[in-house]
């Protein structure tokens, strides 16, 4: 028996291409945003520069699996002349959540970085948001092997889910709210932004994960792929260049050399150094 409801629907050309080229598009943007990580890191100071090393790690995992998600989606499906239809493998999106496993530490680490958390700190508010964050996945998976089957589970793991993703909210939001003086640069009021960026995209995740219980059709897989996509890139790659930015400009504002010249704080030829 499939897991997920992708399986069991007929697409017409237009929604088995749409998704085809928003998995294609997923990946084109997570290996340029990583590219675009790699050459912006010698801006960042070398004490926030794990942060965007681990944009880097984020872009890689998450390219590599929206390519195998868009192959798989390829596989599945065959046209038959008309529209198409299940072939030799089957499509599932377990994979997304495994590579949550590996991203969301990463996002939730990176932000600890650019809030000047310190050494046992970090390591204290990082064990508390992984572990939620773990939970939060692995009861999702266990919720979404449910979808075709049987609602109810569907409904009861992804409410069991939710406890864990309040509770990594409610954590996520008072270490910004506690720690966000310390900021240097004017960044305290970007650090918001960030927490509402991710409100509204990793809200994303569960509305998808809910698309069997109200749009159980091929234009609810069509929706479903197209917030999977909105949410990767806003979550991940979004997300990341606000945590670059911050972590550039206070850098600058710590008196790092580089930093400073790429937001014209200083000039080239002629030093008008602000400290
Ligand atoms: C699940 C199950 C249903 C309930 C909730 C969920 C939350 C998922 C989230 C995923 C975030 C993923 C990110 C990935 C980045 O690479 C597991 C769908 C609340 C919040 C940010």
């Amino acid at each position: 028996m499939f897991t997920n409801i992708e399986n069991l629907f007929d697409y017409s050309v237009a929604q088995f291409e749409a998704i085809d080229h928003l998995l294609t598009m997923g990946v084109g943007a997570h290996f340029a945003a990583l590219v675009f990580f790699l050459v912006v890191s010698r801006f960042v100071a070398p004490n926030y520069r794990v942060a965007t090393a681990l944009s880097c790690i984020v872009m890689l995992s998450a390219g590599f699996i929206l390519y195998g998600q868009s192959n798989l989606w390829s596989e599945s499906f065959a046209f038959n002349g008309t529209n198409y239809e299940l072939s030799d493998s089957t499509f599932s999106n377990g994979f997304r959540y495994v590579n949550w496993m590996v991203t969301i530490p990463c996002l939730l680490t990176q932000l600890l970085i650019v809030m000047n958390l310190k050494g046992t700190e970090i390591f204290k508010k990082a064990t508390i948001l992984i572990l939620a964050a773990w939970g939060m996945i692995v009861t999702g998976y266990i919720g979404q092997l449910y979808e075709v089957s049987n609602i109810t589970s569907l409904l009861i793991w992804g409410a069991v889910s939710t406890l864990c993703f309040i509770v990594l909210n409610w954590v996520v939001g008072n270490v910004i709210g506690y720690n966000r003086k310390h900021l240097y640069g004017n960044t305290g009021s970007t650090i918001w932004k960030v927490f509402g960026l991710m409100m509204f995209a990793w809200t994303l995740y569960p509305i998808a994960y809910l698309i069997p219980w109200f749009m159980n059709s091929a234009d609810g897989v069509v929706l479903r792929q197209l917030l999977f996509t909105i949410a990767d890139i806003t979550s991940k790659i979004i997300y990341g260049m606000m945590i670059t930015y911050i972590a550039v400009q206070q850098s600058a504002a710590r008196g790092y050399v580089p930093a400073k010249k790429v937001l014209n704080l200083v000039g080239y030829n002629h030093d008008k150094s602000v400290d």
